[in-house]
């Protein structure tokens, strides 16, 4: 089975898992400690590109970066695009999702009191610039989706930092009818909307993040709790 491995964190495993379940592969999710019985800091320089999330084939392929792991996940379940200028289209909006990641994710997933609130403001005016980017993209093709009407590795990408972007402020979308619709249609998908429920909750952004877990609230990070 495929194993995807990373930290107590939400943030780049969260469209390889939204593509997982949108396409009904089975993978197990670990946590560093967990599949290499060690702490984060002796595992790090052995892995291929230091940094998780991984992504570990039947074969023991280890695969990191995460827009790599996106790829590898939409040609195992057949999603690929072949027109050359729309997969080509559709990479430049994976891309943009990305450069979303930071500092929307670590400040959902880590910043505490006045850090939190010094750089939630201090990256507004950029988060809305690309999200005006993106909904302007939507428009482009008919259909539900950047491309067409199937949701693959662009859409999981931006799904999940217009949702975490809520953590900052819950009206951040209302400026972008286009961007809330988007959001509504990749909910309503069933097998996005079961992960979406059971995945961990994220509680206290901003205060004291934390992940809940087996039940118990633990601190987001790269220890084990
Ligand atoms: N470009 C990489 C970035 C990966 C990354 O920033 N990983 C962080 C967690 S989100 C990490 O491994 N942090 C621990 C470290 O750098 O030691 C990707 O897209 O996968």
């Amino acid at each position: 089975m495929l194993k995807l491995i990373y930290f107590k964190m939400r943030a780049l495993a969260e469209a390889p898992q939204l593509l997982l379940n949108y396409s009904g592969i089975e993978y197990e999710y670990l946590m560093s400690w967990e599949h290499f019985d060690d702490v984060w800091q002796n595992v790090k320089p052995k892995i291929p590109f230091q940094q998780l999330p991984m992504m570990e084939a039947e074969d023991g392929t280890q695969i990191c970066q995460s827009i790599a792991i996106l790829q590898f996940i939409e040609s195992r379940s057949g999603l690929s695009i072949t027109d050359p200028i729309k997969s080509a289209e559709a990479m430049a909006i994976l891309q943009s999702a990305q450069e979303l990641f930071a500092p929307l994710n670590p400040t959902v997933n880590f910043a505490t009191g006045d850090d939190f609130k010094a750089k939630r403001d201090s990256m507004r005016d950029g988060l809305k610039n690309r999200f005006a980017d993106l909904a302007r993209c939507l428009e482009k093709y008919e259909g539900k989706y950047f491309i067409d009407d199937t949701p693959r590795a662009a859409e999981f990408a931006c799904f999940h930092h217009f949702d975490l972007s809520k953590y900052l402020d819950p009206t951040i979308l209302n400026s972008f009818p286009r961007l809330i619709q988007f959001v509504n249609d990749i909910e309503s998908i069933k097998a996005v909307s079961s992960y979406l429920e059971n995945r961990p909750k994220l509680m206290d952004v901003g205060i004291e993040p934390k992940l809940i877990i087996d039940g118990r609230a633990q601190p987001t990070g790269v220890v084990k709790t």
